[in-house]
């Protein structure tokens, strides 16, 4: 009967259709998303700090309104990403353990600092922009609940980048203080965002099984010379300059040829050694604790409606 059911699930990921919660499907495919996706809801959830920052000090109401809306759309997408990792067979209160305990992984990227309102712009730019070359093509993963979440999440995530640029655009046509911030924080964002693609492809252990499952369409590397490659023409149009004197198009083997990226840094941040690290984990840490009494008396009232429609 599990070869049986191996066939079938074979068969689904060969005609590119979609495995729904309740079709059988290997065990390691099933950990991997699991992974995955609640590493991808962290990530929203912690991802929501950098910014947060600068809500009570946004320079107008209008950018107040759209930064808060923002990091809503954030909570929102940490939200759905939960419950579809709720489909695999986790619970919402063993990821958040997982997440505060310091045991589950979070994007590299929310662990530097927000220091200038420019850094709203850089992280709307490239931040963003980076996790939509990421992830459009995760709208086709394999997995249903997975692929579904990814199609609004990314419609969400291209209004994010534009107001980054917008922002950025704004400084850019300020005044000279204003410029120097605005290519301060695109100098400190640059690096990061490129690795949150990942590390290189040769190091990179789960590449070659999600990819055969289709949850992977595209390769580390390949998404992040995508990136580059976006944000070239827009750079121009912003008159900031990327922080790479060897960034060049490489006409001979088709591809930007970069400096090496600094992975020890990456690896550094991974292991909890980043410049905020302890302070996201800590602030998520804390927002848990003071929330307890709505969770207490959200299963309270959940108990008493329970026990009104029994009798
Ligand atoms: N940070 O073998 P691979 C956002 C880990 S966007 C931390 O290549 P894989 C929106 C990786 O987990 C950010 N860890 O792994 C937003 C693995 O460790 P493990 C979130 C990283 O999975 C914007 C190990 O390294 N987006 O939040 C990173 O095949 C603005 C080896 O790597 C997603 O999560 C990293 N950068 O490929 C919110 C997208 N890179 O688990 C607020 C979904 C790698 O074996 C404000 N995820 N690692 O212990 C993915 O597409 C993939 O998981 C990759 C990594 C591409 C990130």
């Amino acid at each position: 009967a599990e070869a049986e059911a191996q066939a079938r699930f074979d068969e689904i990921i060969a005609a590119d259709s979609r495995i729904e919660p309740r079709d059988w499907m290997p065990e390691a495919y099933r950990k991997t998303l699991i992974r995955q996706i609640a590493q991808h809801a962290h990530s929203e959830i912690i991802g929501m700090q950098p910014e947060g920052n600068w809500i009570t000090r946004a320079p107008s109401l209008k950018r107040k309104a759209i930064l808060l809306a923002k990091v809503q759309d954030e909570a929102g997408h940490g939200l759905y990403l939960y419950s579809a990792a709720q489909t695999l067979g986790i619970t919402r209160e063993e990821m958040t353990q997982q997440l505060i305990d310091g045991k589950a992984k979070y994007s590299s990227i929310f662990n530097y600092p927000t220091p200038t309102w420019a850094d709203m712009g850089a992280i709307g730019w490239l931040v963003d922009g980076a996790a939509i070359c990421n992830q459009v093509p995760l709208c086709r993963a394999s997995y249903g609940p997975y692929g579904r979440a990814m199609v609004r999440i990314c419609k969400e995530e291209s209004f994010h980048q534009r107001q980054g640029f917008e922002i950025l655009l704004t400084l850019m046509r300020g005044t000279e203080a204003q410029q120097r911030m605005a290519q301060d924080a695109v100098n400190r964002w640059y690096w990061p965002s490129l690795m949150m693609f990942g590390p290189p492809d040769d190091e990179s252990p789960n590449s070659a099984r999600s990819t055969a499952w289709k949850i992977k369409r595209f390769s580390n590397d390949d998404l992040r010379q995508r990136f580059i490659g976006m944000l070239v023409p827009q750079a121009e149009a912003l008159g900031v300059t990327l922080p790479d004197p060897e960034l060049r198009w490489d006409a001979e083997n088709e591809r930007w040829h970069t400096s090496e990226i600094d992975w020890s840094e990456f690896y550094e941040v991974l292991a909890g050694r980043g410049p905020m690290n302890a302070v996201r984990l800590q602030n998520r840490r804390d927002a848990h604790e003071s929330g307890a009494w709505v969770r207490e008396a959200a299963a309270a009232y959940a108990r008493t409606q329970a026990a009104r429609s029994d009798g």
